[in-house]
C-alpha cells in the first residue's frame, strides 16, 4: 500500500524531486541553460515559482515556451554568450558520469548549451543509472540529405538496428536511434560518431562535461559529484 498522497507514481515524484532540488543551484545574477524533458521540467517550474533575477537560454522550443510562460527571461545562446550553469536531464548515466541524451530529440542543442556552461548539472530519477551506456540506444541527429549513407557509416562502427524516429528535431533534421548493445568505451564511440559526415550530433555526452548528478528515488534525493 502506497502512502503517496500526491497521486503521483513514484517515478514521476522522483523526477519532480530531482528537478526542483537542482533549482537550488541557481541564484540571482546567473545566466542559466535550461534543458529538455520531464525531469528538468520541474527545475524550470521551481525557477518560475521562485522568480530569481536570471537570464536563461533554452535547449528546445518546448523548454523555451515553458520558461516564457512561467515569466522567465529567455534569450538566444548567441545573445547570452556564456552560462554560469546549465541543468538538464539524461536517458542514461554510467558510473563515470558519461550520459546518453536525446530521448526528447534535443541533444544537439543540449550539447551546445552544456558546452557553454561553467557548471553542468544533470537531474534524473534513479532508473537512469546504468552500469554501461547502451540499452537505451544512442540518439543521432542526421541531415536529411543522405540518411542511408549516414546509417551505413554508423553500422560500420558497430551499430545493429538503427530506427528513424517519426518526429524531426527542432533543427529540422532526422533523428535516429542506433543500437550498439552495451558500449564498452562511450567516449571513444562518441569520437568516432563525430567524424561521420552528415551526422550532425550524437547523444553521448562525456563524463568530463558533468559536474554532478542529482538522483531521486523512493528513498529521497542524493547527489553524485564527479571527482573529474
Ligand atoms: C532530451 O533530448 C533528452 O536528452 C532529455 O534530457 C532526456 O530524455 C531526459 O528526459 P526525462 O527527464 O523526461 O526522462
Amino acid at each position: 500500500v502506497s502512502d503517496d498522497t500526491t497521486g503521483q507514481d513514484p517515478q514521476t515524484r522522483a523526477k519532480e524531486d530531482a528537478g526542483r532540488h537542482a533549482a537550488g543551484y541557481v541564484t540571482d545574477g546567473m545566466r542559466v541553460g535550461l534543458g529538455t524533458g520531464s525531469t528538468v521540467h520541474w527545475t524550470i517550474v521551481e525557477l518560475g515559482e521562485r522568480a530569481p533575477d536570471i537570464v536563461c537560454t533554452a535547449t528546445s522550443v518546448q523548454t523555451h515556451d515553458l520558461a516564457l510562460s512561467l515569466g522567465l527571461e529567455v534569450v538566444s545562446p548567441d545573445e547570452i554568450g556564456h552560462l554560469d550553469i546549465a541543468i538538464d536531464g539524461a536517458d542514461e548515466v554510467d558510473p563515470s558520469f558519461n550520459l546518453t541524451k536525446g530521448g526528447g530529440n534535443a541533444h544537439t542543442r543540449e550539447k551546445i548549451i552544456a558546452s557553454m556552461a561553467d557548471r553542468f548539472l544533470v537531474v534524473v530519477d534513479d532508473t537512469k543509472l546504468v552500469d554501461q551506456l547502451g540499452p537505451f540506444g544512442t540518439p543521432i541527429e542526421v541531415l536529411g540529405f543522405a540518411p542511408a549513407v549516414v546509417a551505413a557509416a554508423v553500422q560500420a562502427l558497430g551499430a545493429g538496428e538503427i530506427v528513424t524516429r517519426p518526429v524531426r528535431s527542432d533543427n529540422g533534421n532526422l533523428v535516429m536511434l542506433a543500437h550498439f548493445g552495451t558500449i564498452a568505451d562511450p567516449v571513444a564511440l562518441g569520437a568516432r560518431l563525430a567524424e561521420v559526415p552528415g551526422l550532425v550530433e550524437h547523444g553521448i555526452f562525456p563524463g568530463s562535461m558533468v559536474e554532478r548528478v542529482v538522483v531521486a528515488g523512493a528513498d529521497g534525493t542524493r547527489e553524485l559529484v564527479n571527482p573529474r
